[in-house]
């Protein structure tokens, strides 16, 4: 049984729900295999209307949904209807490329010759989400791969069933032919066997997984073995680099919330900041000043964070996260660390009773250095280290040691500074002035190294996971043209004698 809590108050049950088996997946997996070439048929402009009407559909209960990702996950309401907004905007984006999905003629090395190419759908996809963008990330895969012709089975995180069940039930009623999208619910293992069970049959063409690096070598690993390439998009520890010359408010403003927003659990988080040396001590300053003042709390108020979203996920950051700090590090930013009781409260707690949820105080560690645990761990929870740094090179091994390559930022005015950061971080995804997370639904998104395998979402670039380019030359010539032939003779005069 799945049992999703109101991580704001752990009395309140949102769902529960029976998790599926193995075999559960895999039937649902075969009923998407037998509806897809029906919705393949469907033509590609027709498809594109279903996705305009989920855009209103969508839209139309945007904040039934926004307030159900903050029961279920703890979003403060403010960010959740970005996020429901985010499923408008990438749903708007994929109903004209229902009129595109452009082929290419291309010309042929033989008369009487002509060469095409078609995107076709991949055929069905595994979609396998993690909550804390409970509805917007699913819809980055989702929306496009059916737009594409796809059949999809999705399995939302085990701590957001109910957003998953209510994004599915919306999308579905645009208009979907049954078994073209599925939710399964279920926890990871069970999940895991599921998908090899399906890969095992042939039942799944394509896996998209967002999730960790742990979960995500898993899958990959996987997926390898049915030759098979899935779309990963997993952990981060996103730098933000503060030259000398930055607007330190502006700095501090975007550490703030990229550090502490979503209470640190987006994978493009914060997490470090590399600070300048002539800087560095008026930026904790400030910094740690602004985490103080922060409103924390009830989600349903005007908060920069809320809770963590599952007990899981508490427990790690107590257990484990917090245990990165080692003596040449001091912490700032509240009147406590860990789990916020009674005992250990959080001044200016913004709501009632803070035990009653998953509430934990936010935490600025200075000292950071670049072998340092803290630096190279991933700690999807508001917990921010900063560094300091001398050189340029200081700067980018700070950026780029610990080897994810996810989302980054610079803080300059110097454009020099900012290009060259540009060219060298390892991430995928570089902002100037602008803090690491917040990625528009139109602009690639995706990581390097352990952020995922170079798979891209969003915009057109997501297409590439959901077809796969045929190719067609058709021959009018009436007689067998053989290609690869070499047809051109060389002029005697430049045929040397090597
Ligand atoms: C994630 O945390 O998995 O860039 C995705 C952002 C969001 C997406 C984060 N729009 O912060």
């Amino acid at each position: 049984m799945i049992v999703s809590r109101n991580p704001t108050d752990l009395d309140d049950v949102v769902l529960e729900v029976d998790g599926a088996t193995a075999d559960a997946f895999a039937d649902a997996a075969r009923a998407a295999r037998a509806a897809q070439p029906v919705w393949a048929a469907v033509p590609a402009p027709i498809r594109g209307q279903a996705v305009a009407n989920m855009a209103q559909i969508v839209a139309a209960n945007k904040e039934a949904l926004a307030r159900l990702v903050t029961r279920e996950v703890g979003k403060p309401y403010a960010e959740a209807l970005g996020e429901v907004q985010e499923v408008v905007d990438t749903a708007q984006f994929f109903i004209s490329e229902g009129r595109r999905l452009y082929g290419q003629t291309v010309p042929s090395e033989m008369p009487d010759k002509q060469l095409f190419t078609f995107r076709q759908p991949v055929g069905t996809a595994a979609i396998i989400t993690a909550g804390n963008f409970p509805v917007a990330v699913p819809s980055w895969y989702i929306i496009p791969a059916l737009l594409a012709g796809n059949a999809v089975v999705w399995k939302p995180a085990e701590y957001a069933p109910a957003c998953g069940d209510a994004l599915a039930r919306l999308l579905v009623a645009a208009g979907l032919p049954d078994g073209v999208l599925t939710v399964v619910h279920g926890d990871g293992p069970s999940t895991f066997a599921g998908l090899e069970r399906s890969l095992d049959e042939g039942l799944i063409d394509k896996v998209g997984f967002t999730g960790s690096t742990d979960v995500g070598r898993e899958i990959g690993a996987l997926c390898g073995r049915h030759l098979q390439s899935p779309c990963l998009e997993l952990g981060g520890k996103n730098p933000l680099v503060v030259m000398a010359d930055a607007d330190l408010d502006l700095a501090v403003e975007g550490a703030l919330f990229s550090g502490f927003g979503t209470a640190g659990q987006r994978c493009t988080s914060l997490g470090t900041a590399i600070v300048q040396e002539a800087v560095h001590d008026e930026f904790v300053l400030r910094l740690s000043a602004a985490v103080g003042r922060a409103p924390m709390g009830d989600p349903t108020q005007d908060v920069l964070f809320g809770p963590l979203m599952t007990e899981r996920f508490l427990e790690r950051f107590e257990n484990e996260h917090l245990n990165l700090v080692r003596d040449h590090h001091a912490l700032h930013g509240s009147t406590g660390t860990g789990r916020v009781t009674a005992q250990n409260p959080r001044d200016g707690f913004v709501g009632g009773d803070p035990e009653r949820g998953l509430f934990a105080h936010p935490t600025l560690v200075t000292g950071v250095r670049v072998d340092d645990d803290i630096a190279n761990t991933e700690t999807f929870g508001p917990i921010v280290g900063v560094a300091r740094f001398g050189d340029w090179e200081e700067a980018m091994a700070l950026a780029n040691g610990h080897g994810y390559g996810l989302s980054s930022a610079i803080y300059t005015r110097d454009a020099k500074h900012a290009l060259r950061f540009r060219e060298q971080v390892s991430a995928g995804m570089v902002s100037v002035n602008n803090s690491t997370s917040g990625a528009e639904a139109h602009l690639p998104f995706g990581g390097n190294g352990k952020s995922g395998n170079g798979s891209r979402q969003s915009g057109i670039w997501v297409l590439e996971q959901f077809t796969r380019w045929q190719s067609m030359n058709w021959d009018y010539a009436g007689k067998l043209q053989k290609a690869q032939m070499d047809v051109l003779e060389l002029p005697a005069d430049l045929a040397f004698a090597l």
